[in-house]
């Protein structure tokens, strides 16, 4: 099985998952760094203080990359090591770290995939109500801006945002990441200003001549539990309606506004119940429809949900009334997540078809599992497993038309993973965070083989 000519292969990381070094070179503190920091939020009182160290190891990792046989590495840059205070003055200081790692990037000829927000909002704007603020979406734009005045020579692959719906959702919906508030409407409202973000940042990118422009989304095919299985189930139509609704909640809800530029009703609707619609002003659909290259898609397992009726709204879905959320009869990862390789060559070629407007690339995918080292190797047979599932599942999207242009492994270390702190290992490349010393999976040795064959 071959990939087509110029996929891109590559690996992806978060700044706060793995940089560490929380203050140095005047950064300023991020909402993960007081969420970590808060007793109860995340297992065991892991906080990212030190994580993998990356801020001070980058040319080694690099270097591994380069071993690995890595085209692409996307990662993100520090809001706060940029702007501590999250507006005014840059710290240049912040910016002179991703410089040092785009020269070792380049050296490595490793295509730099930058991602401006993953998830690490300066502090100091969450205290003025962050993303449920409007005003946030603006100081996010220049911010972007600076950011690409100092690095927009050497990077040609900018993506604004990483998955919005989970930092609206479970940022202000359920509190399970930071910044933790639990309010429905500020979810909303956060979900609104943070498309908006990403229009008045794209839009600035591209006149300052930025080449390639894209939007991350966690996405998934939304499924009954007999669809799992067969794609062709019958559904009900109580069933059929609560597939629509999430749908709309988790996937049309951004690609709608930022491809279309509009709000699928059922959107509306949840506003509608959840503090109103009046944050939506007039024009924002047109700054937040701005003409995009590629849809990153971030896919881990589908979404399985079935009609129940008199159900209240789960915190993280706005609008979910009557929905339930259920198993899928496949086995799960370390994360308790379903493994369904099908869904993705299903979601896939269903954005492909629906969303024209722009190419796609499968900017995260992979799995969590109990790795250990044994005799200086680690062999995880199940992450392996999963990845060339995902991988044939991606070839055959690409057969049936979707188009995709490269698949980046979450994640090219084991790192700080949110509220499940250092439990859980998505990593190629197993993290021994006592010593920081890196030993390249099984799943790593075999993607290095995947890539330098373009194919499985
Ligand atoms: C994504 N959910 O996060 C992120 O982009 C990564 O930073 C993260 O490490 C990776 O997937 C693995 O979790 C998600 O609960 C976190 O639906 C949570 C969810 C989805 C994505």
């Amino acid at each position: 099985m071959t990939f087509p000519e110029n996929f891109v292969w590559g690996a992806a990381t978060a700044s706060y998952q793995i940089e560490g070094a929380a203050k140095e070179d005047g950064r300023g503190p991020s909402i993960w760094d007081t969420f970590s920091g808060t007793a109860g939020k995340v297992h065991n009182g892991d906080t990212g203080a030190v994580a993998c160290d990356h801020y001070h190891r980058y040319a080694d990792d690099v270097k591994l990359m380069r071993e690995l046989n890595l085209a692409a590495y996307r990662f993100s840059i520090a809001w706060p090591r940029i702007q501590p205070d999250g507006s005014g003055p840059i710290n240049p200081a912040g910016l002179d770290f991703y410089d040092r790692l785009l020269d070792e990037l380049l050296k490595a000829e490793i295509s730099p995939y930058v991602t401006l927000y993953h998830w690490d909002l300066p502090q100091a704007l969450e205290d003025r109500g962050g993303w449920a603020e409007r005003d946030t979406a603006h100081r996010f734009a220049d911010y972007a801006a600076a950011v690409h005045a100092r690095l927009g020579d050497r990077v040609e692959q900018w993506a604004t945002l990483n998955e919005p719906w989970v930092a609206a959702f479970l940022g202000y919906g359920n509190g399970v990441h930071a910044p933790g508030r639990k309010d429905a409407a500020a979810a909303m409202r956060a979900a609104h200003h943070l498309l908006l973000g990403h229009g008045l940042a794209a839009r600035r990118l591209r006149e300052a001549g930025a080449r390639s422009l894209m939007l991350v989304v966690n996405s998934a095919p939304v499924l009954t539990p007999a669809q799992v299985d067969d794609p062709a189930a019958a559904l009900s139509e109580e069933d059929a309606a609560a597939v629509r609704t999430i749908d709309a909640l988790l996937n049309r809800q951004f690609l709608d506004p930022a491809l279309r530029g509009a709000y699928p009703a059922e959107v509306l609707a949840a506003a509608e119940r959840n503090g109103g619609t009046a944050h939506i002003r007039d024009g924002d659909l047109a700054i937040i429809n701005v003409p995009i290259d590629l849809i990153g898609v971030n896919y881990y397992n589908p979404c399985v949900v079935q009609a129940a009726p008199g159900t209240p709204a789960d915190p993280a879905w706005p609008g979910s009334e009557d929905v339930g959320f259920a198993a899928a009869d496949a086995p799960v990862t370390a994360m308790g997540w379903p493994v369904v390789p099908t869904g993705l060559s299903r979601l896939l070629v269903r954005l492909s078809h629906d969303y024209p407007q722009a190419g796609f690339m499968v900017t995260e995918n992979g799995a969590a599992y109990d790795d250990a080292v044994e005799g200086g190797r680690v062999h995880d047979a199940d992450r392996l497993a999963y990845l060339d599932g995902h991988l044939r599942a991606v070839d055959l999207a690409i057969k049936q038309g979707a188009d995709v242009r490269g698949y980046l492994v979450w994640s090219l270390l084991d790192n700080f993973e949110w509220a499940e702190g250092y439990r859980r290992r998505f990593g190629i490349v197993h993290v021994d965070y006592a010593t920081q010393a890196r030993t390249p999976k099984d799943s790593a040795l075999w993607y290095r083989d995947v890539i330098a064959g373009n194919g499985l």
